[in-house]
């Protein structure tokens, strides 16, 4: 009789560590979902610019567009596609003075001031361009 009872109280004591096994699992895996989701705490992507860009591109001895008209605080920036080096220069003052820009080479400058901006390519003077910066 005793011995019966202890064996009883053995299985069901066994049972009872099971079911709890059994359920502390199911917790164990209900615990990576929220692991999982805060993954998509990522970085967010950082809010659009909202700065005025204008591009102007140096190929085959040519500003494109060679006359361009922006608002003040734009910035625009020259890239040059030919494989010689051109720069960036004002005609007068000194708005606009890039170095030698090589093949793929670019220079940003911003326009804080109206006005018009009339520059050059200092080895090839013949090569000319504008920027008209309006209010
Ligand atoms: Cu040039």
């Amino acid at each position: 009789m005793t011995l019966k009872s202890t064996q009883k109280r053995i299985l069901t004591g066994l049972f009872i560590m099971m079911a709890s096994l059994f359920v502390a699992m199911g917790c164990g895996g209900n615990d990576e979902n929220p692991a999982s989701s805060s993954s998509d705490n990522t970085t967010n992507p950082p809010p659009p610019n909202p700065l005025p860009t204008t591009t102007v591109v140096i190929a085959n001895f040519t500003f494109s567009p060679a006359s361009v008209t922006v608002t003040v605080g734009t910035t625009v920036t020259w890239r040059n596609d030919d494989g010689i080096q051109h720069t960036v220069t004002s005609d007068s003052g000194s708005e606009l003075e890039s170095a030698l820009l090589s093949q793929g080479g670019t220079y940003s400058h911003t326009f804080n001031t109206v006005g018009t901006f009339p520059y050059h390519c200092t080895p090839h003077p013949f090569m000319t361009g504008t920027v008209i910066v309006e209010q």
